[in-house]
């Protein structure tokens, strides 16, 4: 089986030709759809059976959905999902106070209104979950903040950056904690056992083909 993990950020992944060094605003997320598209595009050509948008304001997954004949499955929408099943609440801790807006509407649209007690800043910029030595520490402390102040049953780590602190924070505060690139691809994983893909008879079918100019001259499609 062949799982493509796109990572929009150009940081970590080190392979997207395309795409902020970080995604922390609605622009950063803007910008980061045409390099998570060229990936699906290239990944269709080589075979790919499904895919991870490893970016928790899950951008592009819908045009993703289109372009790909697999399922596409975000790191939000999987982490909440899986979320949901471990208790009756969970909370969200993600990077800066900027990004709660975006995980709030991310949460409405895949029906976690209920199930989302709270959305909680640990006020660190994405890259700094890589360079300040006391990131570890801030994220757990705003973890636990956020458990006690949303009275929730699990955590779910709002950044791709933070998957690394998933097993260090759930011994340290007592609730699982669910990293979403992990949840996305074992989501993925399951689909391609189980034979399932994106439904494509309507919203999900191809993009109608179409030639764009100028900048998007590259994404023109249907030949
Ligand atoms: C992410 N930004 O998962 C998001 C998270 C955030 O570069 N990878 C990023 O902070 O909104």
């Amino acid at each position: 089986m062949f799982i493509k993990v796109v990572n929009p950020n150009t940081t970590w992944s080190m392979t997207a030709t395309m795409g902020p060094p970080s995604i922390e605003s609605h622009y950063d997320e803007a910008l980061a759809v045409p390099g998570i598209l060229t990936e699906i595009e290239k990944g269709e050509r080589d075979g790919v059976d499904g895919y991870v948008i490893a970016c928790f304001g899950d951008p592009g997954l819908d045009a993703a959905r289109e372009l790909a004949g697999g399922p596409v499955v975000g790191i939000a929408e999987a982490a909440m999902h899986t979320a949901a099943v471990l208790g009756r609440g969970f909370s969200v801790v993600t990077t800066l106070a900027r990004t709660t807006g975006r995980a709030w509407d991310l949460a409405h649209r895949y029906g976690m209104r209920d199930a989302c007690r709270g959305v909680h800043a640990c006020d660190l910029p994405v890259l700094a979950l890589d360079s300040d030595p006391d990131a570890r520490k801030i994220v757990t402390e705003a973890c636990l903040d956020a458990l006690y102040e949303d009275g929730s049953d699990a955590i779910v780590l709002g950044c791709a950056g933070m998957a690394d602190l998933c097993a260090h924070i759930s011994a340290e505060i007592g609730v699982p904690v669910v990293d979403g690139v992990a949840a996305a691809t074992l989501t993925v994983q399951s689909l391609v056992t189980m034979g399932l893909a994106t439904g494509k008879r309507g919203e999900f079918a191809a993009p109608p083909p179409k030639r764009y100019a100028g900048l998007l001259d590259g994404f023109t499609t249907g030949g």
